[in-house]
């Protein structure tokens, strides 16, 4: 049996996966399904990454140890996925035992092929990618050019890998291989990269020691990404089981974000030629997601636990419309708007109607799948276009054009919908005479609907089995039974309630609610707007009274003079800091628009500006003399 080994990548522990993250999972499950399908001995692998800095510094955060911080998060990975019925055979953490020694054996082997060597490395790291970039790759000169944050300057003595041996060769292997990278523009994007020749790479790290030994070195851990790349082969037994190794390897194919494109492309790629493995077949890598229009992060409240929406909508629904919306390999937006205008559209309308009507009708005229007679016009259009469909649908599945081939099958509804229209079936079922041209109509809908079902099986599991289950026929039906002509006469065929709810968009609650990016500038990232900084009215003053306010010992009563804007009573928390007598001509600067408030019964017209530790205060003024009242901007 021929087999197919899907990846996804191993997520980093530190945060669980939201909607945009899930959607590489979501999509490896579509592909491992379908290959199931076909009749494939599939092999699916997800994961964790666990080590690193990131992981390291979270887990410190969180106040625990590595491992515990690694194990209970492992632990909510593995039910996410479960709860999304994601159907992976294995999920590897890279803080196996088995996964550690494989790596060290790996670069063992590496070492004894003369490609590791030790020397300094002088340049940045950013800790939330864990990738090393050099002054003209930095986006404004201190910003990592994949995520956008600050880097850190390194000085380390490490190990680094020949990565720039490879650059001829992997040349070579892209020129041969024209499909090794997709989409198109992407594997173009690796190409300039290998025209300008790679450079060799930094692959251990002594700061820290949250990660895997080198061998015979434990001062130095292995960098991150080298240890990551490498669950693509410890996971299915690599070195000590290589009869399962050998079944699987080399995969099919890697499903990837378009961020971590270089590190599956170029690097993993070259470390294999290093050890002497082939080569993954495909590298896909799929654009990202936005939601609702922005760009996802946890401080706009849009880093949506996935299962929200499954709940909410079912996870067929979230399922089909990552597919039909989102074009893989684009970027994309997932829009909940979108998504109750496709459930509304095409699943409760198109397809939900034609399975409704078809075995209302069936039910009440037969009860079981009827027998078919001859075939006239429209028939034939049909079946052709149903035979035309199943060879499409394996074409633009085959090479991930999932949203062409969810198209292409809802031509298919649609064209089986008209035909309803076409040979008014409900007229039939009024004359006895025509009796057998009505078995025949309702078969070839039901025939529809049973190749529908099949075929989007991968895509949307649950409706699948339930339409199957609701047309009496078996559910573990294979590609070979994407032929016309195979639903038995006879099956009992039931039509239950609908398959899909019409949502009406007025009265619905929507699971997304996100804060404006206003709200974040303010709350969350500390940045205001000069517009907002122009509401506050910063006046110089001149102190004219200064006094202890009786029974406090913090209180100063002052009274100020504001020029044009008069005189005004402060009362500020400074009589630790200062004597009254001290006060008294001092030029201090005051929010002159604040809303007047009570202290101690006396009524505070204003707030001083002062700069105050714990021990020691000092007020703000001006360097040199000016106007009481001018205003400070
Ligand atoms: O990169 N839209 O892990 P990760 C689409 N540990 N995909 C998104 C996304 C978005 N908004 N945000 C994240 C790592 N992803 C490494 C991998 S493999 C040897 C090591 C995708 O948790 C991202 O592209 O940061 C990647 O495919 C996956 O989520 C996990 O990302």
């Amino acid at each position: 049996m021929a087999k197919f080994y899907v990846t996804t990548p191993i997520y980093y522990i530190n945060s669980e996966p939201h909607i945009g993250s899930a959607y590489t999972t979501i999509v490896a499950d579509i592909i491992a399904r379908y290959y199931r399908f076909l009749g494939y001995d599939v092999y699916f692998l997800t994961g964790t990454d666990e080590h690193g800095q990131k992981v390291f510094n979270a887990a410190r955060a969180a106040g625990k140890e590595p491992q515990k911080f690694c194990d209970e998060l492992a632990a909510r990975f593995e039910k996410l996925w479960k709860d999304l019925k994601i159907t992976n055979d294995n999920f590897i953490r890279t803080t196996d035992e088995h996964h550690i020694r494989t790596v060290q054996h790996f670069v063992k082997k590496m070492m004894e092929n003369g490609d590791v060597y030790k020397g300094t490395y002088e340049g940045w790291y950013c800790i939330p990618c864990e990738s090393y970039w050099n002054d003209d790759e930095l986006i404004d000169g201190n910003k990592c050019p994949s995520c956008g944050r600050s880097v850190e300057k390194i000085r380390e003595e490490n190990y680094f890998f020949r990565l720039s041996k490879y650059t001829d060769r992997l040349l070579k292997h892209f020129e041969e291989n024209p499909d090794f990278v997709e989409p198109e523009f992407r594997k173009n994007e690796m190409l300039r990269i290998l025209e300008n020749g790679l450079k060799d790479i930094s692959i251990s790290r002594t700061t820290f020691k949250w990660g895997v030994p080198m061998p015979d070195d434990p001062e130095h851990v292995i960098y991150v990404w080298i240890d990551a790349l490498i669950n693509y082969i410890s996971a299915i037994g690599y070195p000590d089981n290589m009869d399962t190794f050998e079944r699987y390897w080399p995969a099919d194919v890697h499903l990837i974000g378009k961020e971590i494109n270089r590190f599956h492309s170029l690097i993993w790629p070259a470390m294999l030629m290093s050890v002497g493995l082939p080569l993954p077949r495909k590298i896909y890598a799929h654009g990202w997601l936005t939601v609702n229009g922005q760009k996802i992060s946890k401080s706009l409240g849009n880093a949506i636990d996935p299962r929200k929406l499954t709940e909410k909508y079912g996870n067929d629904a979230i399922r089909y419309y990552l597919l039909r919306d989102i074009v893989f390999g684009k970027d994309g937006d997932f829009s909940e708007d979108n998504l109750i205008t496709r459930i509304n559209a095409d699943l409760a309308n198109d397809l939900g109607n034609f399975v409704h009507r078809t075995t209302a009708m069936v039910e009440q005229n037969f009860g079981n799948v009827p027998k078919p007679g001859s075939s006239e016009g429209p028939d034939i259009q049909l079946k052709e276009l149903a035979v035309q469909t199943v060879d499409k649908y394996h074409e633009n599945m085959k090479n991930y054009r999932f949203t062409q081939a969810l198209d292409r099958i809802w031509e298919l509804v649609r064209f089986a919908n008209k035909y309803i229209d076409l040979t008014e079936p409900w007229k039939l079922a009024k004359d006895p005479t025509k009796k057998e041209r009505l078995g025949t109509v309702l078969y070839n809908l039901l025939e529809t609907i049973r190749l529908v079902s099949l075929m989007i099986s991968p895509i949307m599991p649950e409706t699948s089995e339930e339409i199957m289950r609701r047309l009496g026929a078996p559910h573990n039906m294979k590609a070979e039974d994407l032929k016309w002509g195979v639903l038995k006469p006879g099956l009992l065929v039931k039509h239950g309630k609908p398959l899909f709810e019409r949502i009406d968009p007025r009265k619905w609650e929507k699971v997304i609610v996100v804060k404006t990016p206003e709200e974040e500038t303010v709350e969350n990232v500390g940045y205001i707007t000069i517009d907002e900084f122009k509401k506050v009215d910063l006046r110089v003053a001149r102190v004219i009274e200064a006094e202890k306010v009786k029974n406090s010992k913090k209180l100063m009563r002052l009274k100020v003079d504001l020029g044009k804007m008069g005189e005004r009573q402060i009362i500020a928390g400074i009589s630790q800091h200062y004597e009254p007598q001290e006060l008294i001509g001092k030029t201090i600067i005051v929010v002159a628009n604040l809303k007047p408030a009570k202290l101690m019964g006396l009524e505070s017209q204003g707030m001083l500006l002062a700069a105050s530790t714990e021990g020691s205060l000092k007020l703000l003024t001006v360097d040199d003399e000016i106007e009481p009242g001018t205003e400070v901007s």
